[in-house]
């Protein structure tokens, strides 16, 4: 069964990856792609989106910038672990698709709202600024989407502080909206995206399929090795967002387990924590889960088969 998906991103190397996976994955429908701030400036991590589409020859497929900076607090970047473009490394080319002339957070809206009811996932996979917002606008939106697969968070570890993960601690104040909506929510988080590493043999794989959409794709992943042993100690950088794109695709990459989450908004320590509560077996309405693990194999090898589907690609880079 085709599954459709909006994509509310920070690209980002893992954002890029996610992307590909996405669309090269013939079970996955990619009804628009939305732009937030995060790894890099809103204007940046757009402007990534778009060359990204080029790389990938995705067209017919909507995308729109979004929010500049989060709710309450002030703008925080990771230039250390995705360089000063926010897609350190390989070259991008110039972008040829126009970007939608809406708000994300209305192409969110309008996008669930033109489909029927249960059918469309949404895929957060940086700050949940947008996704926030979109529900706070048009609160409908809760009751209709089919599920919230995001990337962020961690329920036994941080990146962004000792116990917070970069995407929640962020916008801490839409995460706690996002967590605390109704809707089913599957947290893929740092605990699950830490087995997801880019090992030597995973891309030697990617290399050996020879297309340029897979060269770019080794390069990402290489350079995000660099500046991810730099920044946080990986010998093999984990990629995280895709994890969430492989969790709609097949639920089977991964196991998870039900448990409440919610979010820490006032820890001087703590803040942006997503606590989880195994105290005791999940209530009947509960409706959040967490990720736990990985079938690193399986996964690769939808990254690998995305690749294969998009194929060659003929552009040129800058
Ligand atoms: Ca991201």
């Amino acid at each position: 069964m085709v599954k459709k998906i909006i994509l509310d991103c920070d690209p980002g190397h893992d954002d890029a990856i996610a992307l590909l996976l996405a669309h090269g994955n013939p079970n996955i429908e990619l009804l628009a792609v939305t732009t937030v701030v995060g790894n890099q400036t809103l204007e940046k991590v757009t402007r990534n989106a778009l060359g990204l589409a080029k790389v990938a020859n995705i067209v017919g497929v909507p995308f729109a910038a979004g929010c500049s900076r989060p709710l309450v607090r002030d703008v925080e970047i990771a230039p250390d672990v995705h360089g000063e473009s926010g897609l350190d490394g390989p070259t991008l080319p110039e972008p040829d698709l126009a970007l939608d002339s809406r708000h994300a957070v209305d192409l969110i809206i309008e996008t669930i709202l033109s489909h029927p009811p249960k059918t469309v996932t949404l895929v957060p996979t940086g700050g949940l600024t947008n996704i926030a917002m979109a529900v706070r606008k048009e609160p409908k939106i809760a009751s209709l989407v089919k599920e919230v697969v995001l990337m962020g968070g961690g329920y036994h570890v941080g990146n962004w502080s000792a116990v917070a993960e970069f995407n929640i601690k962020i916008d801490p104040e839409a995460a706690h909206i996002v967590f605390n909506e109704k809707w089913p929510l599957t947290m893929v988080g740092l605990d699950l995206t830490h087995q997801a590493l880019a090992t030597p043999d995973v891309i030697e794989k990617i290399a050996q399929i020879g297309t340029k959409p897979a060269k770019f794709v080794v390069e990402l992943l290489e350079h995000f090795g660099v500046l991810y042993e730099k920044a946080q100690g990986f010998v093999y950088p984990p990629v995280h967002d895709p994890c969430a794109v492989a969790y709609v695709i097949d639920p089977a990459v991964m196991t998870t387990q039900k448990v409440p989450v919610d979010i820490e908004l006032t820890g001087t320590l703590t803040l942006g924590m997503t606590v989880a509560d195994f105290r005791m077996p999940p209530s009947e309405d509960c409706h959040t889960q967490v990720a736990v693990k990985l079938n690193h194999a399986y996964f690769w090898d939808l990254i690998v088969e995305a690749l294969e589907h998009i194929g060659e690609v003929d552009y040129d880079a800058e």
